[in-house]
């Protein structure tokens, strides 16, 4: 077998040589998730994030037949800017790197390449889910499948509330996937701290998730685990002022034919201008909330090794 596609930058290969704790992140978010230049300004903030908790973090993308994990700062620049990035998920990922294209890469891209570089937390801000319509759209993200067959913790705040919360909630449950709300109660819904619906566990620790995460792969079970963290309460949008637009965002989709790949860039994108860009601080917001989590998990589960 020739070796694997992947590019793994100098800072990134020394943690995992030595052990130390690495966090993935993924590029989706800055190429379809974020306008210019705030997309590039949150990568690297969360990447500060990460190091202040005392972590390494790794920015995957795909480009030029290699999988990156580990970008620096002229790549990163260079991505946040490109234009017709695909946006890749398990399907696309194989045929983006034998064509070269360049590929941001989804939670499900994600997990799959930091597992095959031997990383084992990844932070995000929200993961896909049940579509609204899935009843008759059956779009469902492959977000929840990649959580049930790759062994990765993913830290996000919750699934977007643009989804049917209680279905997603029903798939990860059908699916074996722990969704483990982190310090509450509830299942956090994207911008607002709180879905109305209670998460299936709850941890108050990261040691907790870390010794959760390590009991999985002792057990064989695989899959991964989501770890749904709460946005900080002084970032918020409360739920009742976003439900609305939010609404109101999914019947311009549904009235210009807005489907697959292009529903949650173009809703992002539209409660961004409801919102005023409140939308867009308070994604900022809990991105970076997650990387810390993430690294603090990733050192427990390096200390544990
Ligand atoms: N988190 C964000 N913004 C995003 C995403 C996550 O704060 O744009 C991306 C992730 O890459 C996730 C994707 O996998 O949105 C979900 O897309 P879809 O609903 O098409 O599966």
């Amino acid at each position: 077998m020739t070796a694997l596609p992947l590019s793994v930058s100098p800072e990134v290969r020394a943690a995992l040589e030595t052990g130390r704790p690495v966090v993935a992140l993924e590029s989706t978010i800055i190429t379809h998730g974020m306008p210019w230049p705030q997309n590039r300004d949150t990568a690297l903030a969360v990447e500060a994030e990460v190091r202040a908790a005392g972590a390494t973090p790794a920015t995957i993308a795909v480009m030029g037949g290699q999988i990156h994990i580990g970008l620096d700062r002229p790549a990163l620049d260079r991505l946040a800017q490109a234009q017709g990035v695909m946006k890749l998920s398990r399907a696309d990922l194989a045929a983006c790197l034998a064509s070269e294209a360049t590929g941001a890469t989804t939670v499900a891209a994600t997990m799959i390449c930091a597992h095959l570089a031997g990383i084992a937390v990844f932070a995000t801000g929200g993961i896909g889910g049940v579509h609204r319509g899935a009843d008759t759209s059956f779009d469902i993200s492959a977000d929840l499948h990649e959580l049930a067959r790759t062994p990765v913790t993913v830290v996000a705040a919750g699934a977007k509330a643009i989804l049917d919360l209680p279905k997603t909630l029903e798939v990860l449950e059908t699916l074996g996937v722990p969704v483990i709300a982190y310090g509450q109660d509830a299942f956090p819904a994207f911008w607002s701290r709180d879905s109305g619906l209670p998460a299936p566990l709850r941890m108050d620790s990261a040691a907790r998730i870390a010794a959760a995460h390590q009991m999985r792969a002792r057990l064989g079970l695989g899959g991964g685990q989501l770890v749904a963290n709460p946005i900080p309460p002084e970032a918020e949008i409360a739920r009742a002022q976003i439900t609305p637009l939010i609404e109101a965002a999914l019947a311009e989709a549904a009235a210009q034919g807005i489907a697959a790949k292009q529903v949650t860039p173009f809703l992002l994108a539209r409660i961004f201008d409801l919102t005023q860009g409140r939308s867009l601080a308070a994604n900022i917001a809990l991105v970076r909330a997650n990387a810390r989590l993430a690294a603090e998990i990733a050192a427990e589960i390096a200390r544990a090794r």
